[in-house]
């Protein structure tokens, strides 16, 4: 039975690759950091307590398990990595938010940056000593062309305008660099914006229909919204993750853009999923500085020959198809919500702006 190790598997691409390798035999670990609440909320449906099978902690191979670490203890690291025995490790922690990233600076680099660093230190030694190779997927991201002209493909120069891009950038080289010198297969993803209903609500596509379908049904009035005129290449995660596992099952490690080849700006996005429920984004939307980035990065669209030819992927989830199903899914658990009798200022944009909400 082969064995994953997911960083970030709380998040939104952590759950959908959990997903996938649990349905391919994996058994699968996922790095957890402490909270002071729960946060699991996007993995609790593949997780069974080991209690409840009678697990001792030496029981049946196979399923979700789960250890607390963080990217910024390598010790820790290390001993996750002694516990799992990865076959394949995916590097998807992050403080991800481009926008908070110019507010943690240090903060941001140090899990995103550093943290590869570690991982990758970390895997050089366990693979050595354990006498067993180890793939590695290092989660890279399109904000890493920054301004390079559209569309972006493998070949584009890395122009970051953001730390997070930066401290991905870094990430990036220490994934060819620890190639090169030590032979470690290290694939680099650069994966445009993916989306889903599992989407952090504080990105702007889920900020969107959460709020549209709560306008729908009377929970909220406004949306609070910074630059709408940038575009974005917005695919689907669950089609993303299946690239991420293809880059794993090559002969060897390579640098992979994966992307729609479609771009479209927020205001598209808003029209779009507004439109869905005959709504007048015009009539709510307002734009509030707070949401703008101190530099933008106005056009990003990918060119993904490369993985469509040698990895075979290609996307099936499109636009439209996108925005319905995460318009659908919100309005769903908007219904929930006012069948529940929440208060109508729990939402996104209809909060008082903070530090979360950016
Ligand atoms: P996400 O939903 O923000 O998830 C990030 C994950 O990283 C969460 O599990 C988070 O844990 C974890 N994390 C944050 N800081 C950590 C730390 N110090 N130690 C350990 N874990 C930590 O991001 P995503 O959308 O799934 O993206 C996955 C990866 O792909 C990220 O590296 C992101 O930068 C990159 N990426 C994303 C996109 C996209 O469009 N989604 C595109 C390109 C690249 P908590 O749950 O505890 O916060
Ligand atoms: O912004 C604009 C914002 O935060 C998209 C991350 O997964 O994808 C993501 O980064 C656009 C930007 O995603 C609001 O200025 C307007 O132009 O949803 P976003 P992102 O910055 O593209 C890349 C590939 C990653 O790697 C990242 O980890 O929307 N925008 N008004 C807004 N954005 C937000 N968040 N909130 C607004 O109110």
């Amino acid at each position: 039975m082969p064995r994953a190790l997911i960083t970030g598997v709380t998040g939104q691409d952590g759950s959908y690759l959990a997903e996938l390798l649990l349905g391919r035999g994996y058994e699968v670990h996922g790095i957890v950091r402490r909270s002071s609440s729960f946060h699991t909320e996007r993995i609790d449906h593949l997780y069974t307590d080991p209690h409840l099978l009678g697990d001792d902690g030496h029981g049946e191979p196979g399923g979700l398990r789960l250890h607390y670490g963080d990217m910024l203890d390598g010790t820790a690291l290390r001993r996750i990595l002694d516990a799992a025995q990865p076959d394949e490790v995916y590097n998807l922690a992050a403080q991800s938010h481009v926008r908070v990233s110019f507010d943690q600076s240090e903060h941001t680099a140090d899990v995103a940056g550093l943290g590869a660093l570690r991982l990758f230190e970390a895997v050089r030694d366990h693979a050595r000593a354990a006498g067993r190779p180890v793939r590695v997927y290092q989660a890279g991201s399109s904000e890493m062309f920054g301004l390079a002209p559209a569309p972006q493909n493998e070949a584009s120069p890395f122009l970051p305008r953001s730390p997070y891009a930066v401290a991905k950038v870094a990430a990036h080289h220490f994934g060819v660099t620890f190639r090169e010198a030590y032979g470690l297969f290290i694939a680099n993803g650069i994966l445009f914006n993916h989306e889903s209903p599992r989407r952090g609500e504080t990105f702007v596509t889920l900020k969107i229909t959460r709020a549209a379908a709560r306008i729908r049904l009377g929970l909220q009035d406004r949306l609070y919204l910074g630059e709408l005129d940038a575009r974005r290449d917005w695919g689907f995660a669950g089609d993303y993750v299946v690239a991420m596992w293809l880059m794993l099952q090559q002969p060897v490690p390579g640098d992979f853009v994966v992307a729609t080849g479609e771009s479209h700006s927020v205001r598209e996005f808003l029209e779009a999923a507004f439109g869905r429920l005959e709504l007048d984004w015009q009539a709510h939307v307002v734009l509030d500085p707070r949401y703008r980035r101190p530099v933008e990065i106005p056009h990003l669209c990918g060119d993904s020959t490369r993985a469509r030819a040698t990895l075979g992927w290609t996307p099936r989830v499109r636009f439209a198809e996108l925005v319905a199903m995460m318009v659908d899914h919100d309005l769903d658990l908007a219904q929930r919500e006012r069948a529940g009798g929440a208060p109508p200022n729990v939402g996104p944009g209809s909060r008082a702006p903070g530090p979360g909400r950016a």
